[in-house]
């Protein structure tokens, strides 16, 4: 039997990045995503998805050779831009996602685990990381949940301790992505014992190189759409002092600075999941017939299509809109990047769940495009601060903003 027609086979280059041409945007922009979209059609097509590790390695190696991760790290460590461009990364993830959501998750990991050290590293940690993750050639990892501080990031447990020569680490972290694979880890731990066992203002932040003694993966985790996922285990873990990034106590506002900005990649990820199940709506309503008709003429299916393009387009306007306040009018971010992540995420599991009703029992067939979404959408609800936090901290900062 062939396969069925997917959007990816239909797919005509021009109406695809449509979208893009709005004024959040430079030119620049727009040719990444052309470029990025092209290169996508062959470089990803039929991963092997049966080793993830494997796949995983492999894509960072292609995505660096072909120069795409150096929109992870600043021009000055061989990178694109001068700073991290928001844009760039929506871009970048959003493409990737509509493509191939691994892609995107390789992608996203070598940006947010190096993001503390591109804000906060010295001369030396800049250099000795940050053009290996541009090539591809280092993996990061960004460690901050563990398995009873993952929203209430300020309730972590893991400890650092100061000996004179090094920070020493104790303690737990988990759903850490990339764990496993990595070849290093910006690890957030507290070097304060506060009163009720929470606070910010002790939090550190450390590189820890993997094969750093003291530093094992105690748990693989499997999810339901699969990628290397891992606990780790600190036990008596010794790194170098200048392995701190930025100041002592200075590591839950970098936690958080660094989520300010790839928030809004996330949406934008949600954004690439969701474009993907409304072209594959799309190829649906055309070409099955039921009733005498085809899907797409029945007046049903219209306003579910039209429903999917319009919180589609919701959620870009968002989103892109965060991306840009940073990258031009500069300053916190934090409510914008929130309400997108919020809105990206929540609507795209909605418009992949309407993609999927319309293909019927081919939406729920194992290896189908549909079903592949609706499994990569689940965590990107969760990860990276829940639609709750989020939510909370929209809330928050309208409050803090109308206080006298
Ligand atoms: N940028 C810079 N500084 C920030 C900041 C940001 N985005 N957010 C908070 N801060 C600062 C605050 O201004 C405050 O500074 P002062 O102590 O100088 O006043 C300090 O950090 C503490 O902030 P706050 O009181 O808001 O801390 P909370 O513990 O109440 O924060 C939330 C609670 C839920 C907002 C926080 O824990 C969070 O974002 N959790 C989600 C974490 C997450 O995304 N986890 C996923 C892990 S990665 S997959």
């Amino acid at each position: 039997m062939s396969p069925a027609p997917t959007a990816e086979s239909q797919a005509s280059p021009l109406p695809r990045l449509a979208h893009l041409a709005l004024p959040f945007f430079d030119d620049r922009h727009r040719s990444l995503a052309h470029d990025l979209d092209r290169w996508a059609v062959d470089a990803l097509a039929g991963l092997d998805h049966h080793d993830n590790d494997a796949a995983c390695r492999g894509l960072v190696r292609i995505l660096g050779a072909a120069g795409w991760l150096r929109h992870c790290v600043p021009a000055a460590w061989g990178g694109a831009s001068e700073q991290l461009d928001s844009r760039a990364l929506v871009v970048c993830r959003e493409t990737l996602a509509r493509h191939e959501g691994l892609a995107d998750f390789a992608f996203a990991m070598q940006g947010l685990g190096s993001g503390p050290i591109s804000l906060a590293g010295s001369p030396a940690l800049r250099a000795r990381w940050l053009p290996a993750v541009a090539r591809g050639d280092s993996i990061a990892a960004f460690a901050l949940s563990e398995p009873d501080a993952g929203s209430d990031v300020a309730a972590m447990a893991c400890r650092a301790r100061d000996d004179g020569s090094h920070w020493v680490l104790d303690g737990e972290k988990t759903w850490i992505s990339n764990g496993g694979i990595a070849d290093f880890y910006c690890v957030f731990a507290r070097a304060d014992e506060p009163e009720g066992g929470r606070g910010t203002r002790g939090i550190c932040a450390f590189v820890v190189p993997a094969g750093t003694p003291g530093l094992t993966v105690a748990e693989r985790i499997e999810t339901i759409a699969p990628h290397p996922l891992a606990r780790l285990r600190f036990t008596d873990c010794r790194v170098p002092q200048d392995h701190l990034l930025g100041e002592v106590g200075s590591g839950f506002k970098l936690a958080m600075q660094t989520l300010d900005i790839f928030r809004a990649s996330v949406a934008a990820a949600a954004l690439g999941f969701a474009r993907r199940a409304l072209d594959e709506a799309l190829v649906q309503a055309r070409g099955r017939r039921m009733l005498g008709a085809t899907l797409a003429d029945l007046q049903l299916t219209q306003a579910t299509l039209g429903d999917m393009a319009t919180d589609i387009d919701a959620a870009a306007l968002l989103t892109y809109r965060a991306a840009w306040q940073r990258d031009v009018l500069g300053g916190r971010t934090t409510r914008s990047a929130a309400m997108a992540k919020l809105v990206a995420t929540e609507s795209a599991q909605q418009v992949i769940d309407r993609a999927l009703q319309l293909h019927g029992g081919r939406g729920v067939q194992v290896g189908s495009m549909v079903e592949r979404l609706y499994r990569e959408i689940r965590a990107l609800r969760i990860y990276e601060g829940a639609s709750e936090v989020q939510r909370l901290i929209v809330g928050r900062d309208l409050l803090a903003a109308a206080t006298p």
